[in-house]
């Protein structure tokens, strides 16, 4: 293996005790507590982090408060805008430090966190150009005399953001980037598993001149910190990204203040490809809808519904384009697949890949654990493909967030619309097809947030992400996404 040497001597990774932020300062948990973090491709400790609980929360909630309703209420819009704009350009100058951190807390290899660069630049600045865009509407009304209507538009106020661990890096910039362009502040709990992507983005947000309280970060559990920031009643709005279970979890804790929600849950979606299709291309599209970042992606095209002419054919040469990707420590410029996250996802993964084979799959690739050499110190799964998969076994429903892929026979369009519907989630879907007709027949029936036709997984941070029905609610990215975090005030003023 060729690892990488500038990722390893990581300079966030000095030894020291990693803070959390509170109102602009650096502190260890109230407590005292710490917890550690590993790299998932070797098992080496990386960091000893502070472990915020409940106690932590409410310092950080009552830090935000105080600065949305003090001097961070008077910053203007344009003020806002450049202090995104600077944090975009400390994001661009420190891009790779970000991104390695992100491969050795989480494990995507290099070759795919360095490529997120214009997303995670791009966003921040599509957040940057959207704070000077905010408005409220004059509106005219039937009133009798002479009454005017308008609406204003104001900060939700303060925002509890809770991320998982599949991209911390964009996650992380996905919640705090509206929060500052609308002018709410936020409290961000990352995820147990990668919690220093977020921490070292803090530190940026910090040079960038963002003021002391707007952006507070807090590492810790989800059971302890997530669930207090969840419920904690000085809390307006909480912005989630995690499990569906969770996200049941957020609405009950969110019920005491009633505060607002948004949730980007998880998926099932389907990926349809007919036989008209240039198989060329749905070849390695459909197989890295699944395999990128090693399946740990909400909206990974797991479902792959084959017309049944190419169905042998089409499912063996996905699962030989599986076999061709390079698998192993994501420090490694050739890796294409990187291991799982941590050894609960590793069990998780691998317990399907059971389930599967007990159900009837058959498996065409992959389908055991690595445990080759150094492989063996990591939680490394192969991309697999099981054919023969029937609509109704778990591996079809269940959402396995590992590189696998359930392969499935259909045999006419309205067949395959009512089948690729039959799941509770909503998120992504693909489909391949040079017949424009089918395209937008499939595009309007699919019940999912994002449709993508002879492509997979494209985002962009003027495009609205989101679920229907199990994946959530509310949209990342796009003006949407702004919306999620602003009131809407009408104000009534007679004049006659
Ligand atoms: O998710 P959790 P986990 C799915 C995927 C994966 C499964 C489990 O199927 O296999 O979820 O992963 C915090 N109150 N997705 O356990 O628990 C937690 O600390 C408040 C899909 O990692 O949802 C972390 O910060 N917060 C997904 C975040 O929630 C709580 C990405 C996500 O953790 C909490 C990740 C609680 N009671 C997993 N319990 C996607 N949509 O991309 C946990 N958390």
């Amino acid at each position: 293996m060729n690892v990488d040497v500038r990722v390893t001597r990581h300079p966030f990774l000095d030894g020291k005790l990693k803070r959390m932020l509170i109102d602009g300062k650096w502190l260890e948990a109230a407590s005292g507590k710490t917890f550690e973090t590993f790299n998932p491709a070797t098992g080496e400790l990386l960091a000893t982090v502070a472990e915020g609980d409940a106690e932590d929360i409410d310092r950080a909630v009552t830090a935000a408060r105080r600065a949305f309703e003090g001097p961070w209420s008077r910053v203007k819009p344009f003020e806002r805008q450049n202090l995104l704009l600077k944090l975009a350009d400390l994001v661009d100058k420190h891009f790779e430090e970000l991104a390695d951190l992100d491969t050795l807390d989480m494990g995507a290899p290099m070759s795919r966190t360095r490529g997120s660069r214009l997303r995670a630049v791009g966003m921040l600045r599509y957040y940057a150009g959207q704070t000077t865009a905010i408005h409220g509407e004059t509106i005219e009304n039937s009133l009798p005399g002479e009454v005017t209507s308008f609406t204003l538009k104001e900060p939700v106020g303060v925002v509890g953001a809770i991320i998982p661990w599949n991209g911390p890096l964009t996650a992380t910039i996905w919640k705090i980037g509206p929060a500052i362009a609308t002018g709410c502040t936020v409290v961000l709990k990352p995820a147990e598993e990668a919690p220093l992507t977020p921490l070292r983005l803090a530190e940026l947000c910090m040079e960038a001149g963002i003021p002391p309280g707007v952006v507070n970060v807090v590492p810790g559990y989800g059971e302890t910190a997530g669930a207090a920031l969840s419920a904690h009643r000085d809390v307006d709005k909480v912005a989630f990204t995690g499990s569906h279970v969770t996200g049941q979890k957020i609405i009950q804790a969110s019920a005491g203040n009633l505060k607002r929600v948004s949730l980007e849950l998880g998926g099932k979606s389907p990926d349809v490809v007919f036989a008209d299709a240039d198989l060329d291309a749905a070849v390695p599209g459909a197989a890295m809808a699944v395999f990128a970042n090693s399946g740990q992606i909400c909206s990974a095209g797991t479902r792959l519904f084959v017309e049944r002419k190419i169905y042998e054919e089409f499912s063996q040469r996905v699962a030989d384009f599986g076999k061709t990707l390079k698998v192993g420590d994501g420090r490694d410029p050739d890796v294409q697949v990187g291991p799982l996250v941590s050894v609960e996802q590793l069990d998780r993964v691998t317990g399907y890949l059971s389930i599967g084979r007990q159900e009837g799959a058959r498996p065409l690739s992959g389908g055991e654990r690595l445990t080759e050499g150094a492989l063996s110190k990591g939680f490394f799964v192969p991309p697999t493909v099981f054919a023969d998969v029937k609509d109704d076994m778990r591996i079809a429903q269940e959402e396995i967030f590992g590189p696998v892929i359930s392969a499935i026979p259909f045999d006419d369009i309205e067949e395959v619309i009512t089948r690729a519907n039959n799941t509770g989630f909503g998120l992504g879907s693909g489909l391949w097809t040079r017949d424009v007709t089918k395209a937008h027949k499939l595009a309007k029936s699919i019940r999912a947030g994002s449709v993508w036709i002879n492509c997979y997984q494209a985002m962009d941070p003027a495009v609205p992400f989101g679920g229907y029905k199990m994946s959530g609610y509310g949209r990342e990215s796009g003006k949407q996404h702004v919306e999620e975090y602003l009131n809407v005030k009408s104000v009534w003023i007679k004049t006659g």
